[in-house]
């Protein structure tokens, strides 16, 4: 029995076409993120860990003894987590809620000034991530928002950071290279045409 379930998508994997093509949907959901959650629940399963949920797995990957299964659970439970969030935060085109109202966007204006700042951030995380990884905008402890970049398939709880993502962007280049071959900004910048802030601000009221 699976423990850890792969977010389905929302919508048909062509409906984020032109910014995200069928191809790269079905590759990304179908293949990269299928197989980080089936190993993922093999290591669980094989190494007898227990946790809660996958943020109690990843905020806790000390108690795993073995580096070596250590180091593939912060992998691979990472990119579960990371693409269950990233697939759930998307939506096409012209149902995706373009920019986020009421408290959430309060807490955008005090952190960075305005949602258009925020978004400049994030697309500045995303181009300065060396290689792979993503960029996150999170919840601290303190309720506050905070924007960050993590390599691989890290992301704040297996940085230990306290935070919780409220949205994401995998710059892995598996993400864009088959739409936007070399051209990262491309990318992230179509990517804030498909960003639902609606769900983000369901999101932030879970995490805050
Ligand atoms: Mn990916």
């Amino acid at each position: 029995m699976a423990k850890f379930e792969q977010i389905k998508l929302n919508y048909g994997a062509g409906d984020y076409a032109p910014v995200i093509n069928q191809e790269t949907i079905e590759t990304h959901h179908g293949k990269h993120h299928k197989t980080y959650t089936d190993t993922l629940n093999k290591l669980v399963e094989e190494n007898n860990i227990e946790c809660s949920s996958i943020e109690d797995l990843l905020s806790n990957l000390d108690r795993i003894g073995d580096e070596s299964v250590r180091t593939a659970v912060r992998n691979n439970g990472g990119g579960f987590y990371n693409h269950n969030l990233y697939f759930e935060t998307l939506a096409p085109k012209d149902k995706a809620k373009h920019s986020p109202e009421g408290e959430l966007l309060s807490k955008i204006d005090e952190a960075f000034g305005s949602f258009d700042e925020l978004k400049a951030k994030l697309k500045a995380l995303a181009l300065g991530q060396f290689g792979s990884g993503w960029a996150f905008l999170s919840v601290t402890p303190e309720g506050k928002l905070v924007a960050t970049k993590s390599p691989n398939q890290d992301n704040p709880f297996s940085e230990k950071s306290g935070n919780k993502p409220i949205a994401c962007i995998d710059v892995w280049e598996h993400a864009y290279y088959l739409d936007y071959k070399n051209l990262r900004a491309a990318y992230v910048d179509a990517l804030f045409d498909i960003i639902d802030w609606g769900v983000v601000e369901r999101k932030y009221e879970e995490a805050k």
